[in-house]
């Protein structure tokens, strides 16, 4: 008698959701082919904190997000725990390195939250140098806030 009831219970909400599940469905197969998504990331030391919990860890991992460099040319890299994969080839090494890059990001400004504001940073054996003075993994100016990476 109590199984039956519980299962009773679970059933209606099950039909009532019906709709919502079938929408979901269509939300998420349609735009797949197109999609650009922007993912908001911090820099810390020169690494990426991809889900800005203020770790660099395994969980900092983002494929296919694109840079462009040179105010001209696009690049697409990965970012794998934290450190960025310039050439795709599934290991960080000497070889990771982008001159350049344009990054928009939406720092503190004058005392003014979520101003965007332009960087122009280097990519140097898999770590970002924001100031672009050869020193990596600075702790203060290898740093920025709410960077904004387009993923394709
Ligand atoms: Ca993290
Ligand atoms: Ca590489
Ligand atoms: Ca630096």
């Amino acid at each position: 008698m109590k199984n039956s009831a519980c299962i009773n219970s679970t059933q209606t909400p099950l039909f009532a959701a019906m709709p919502l599940l079938f929408g979901l469905v269509t939300f998420i197969a349609a735009p797949a082919a197109e999609a650009v998504t922007i993912d908001s990331v911090n820099l810390i030391q020169g690494y990426v904190d991809v889900n800005q919990d203020g770790l660099i860890d395994g969980a900092d991992d983002l494929n296919n997000v694109i840079f462009w460099f040179d105010e001209a040319a696009p690049v697409r890299v990965d970012i794998t725990n934290g450190e960025i994969d310039v050439n795709e080839g599934g290991s960080i090494t000497t070889l990771d390195d982008l001159n350049n890059v344009d990054l928009n990001d939406e720092n503190t400004v004058n005392g003014v939250n979520g101003v965007p504001s332009k960087n122009q940073v280097d990519f140097r054996d898999g770590s970002v140098d924001v100031d672009e003075d050869g020193v990596l993994h600075e702790i203060g100016d290898d740093a920025l806030v709410n960077v904004q990476l387009f993923i394709f």
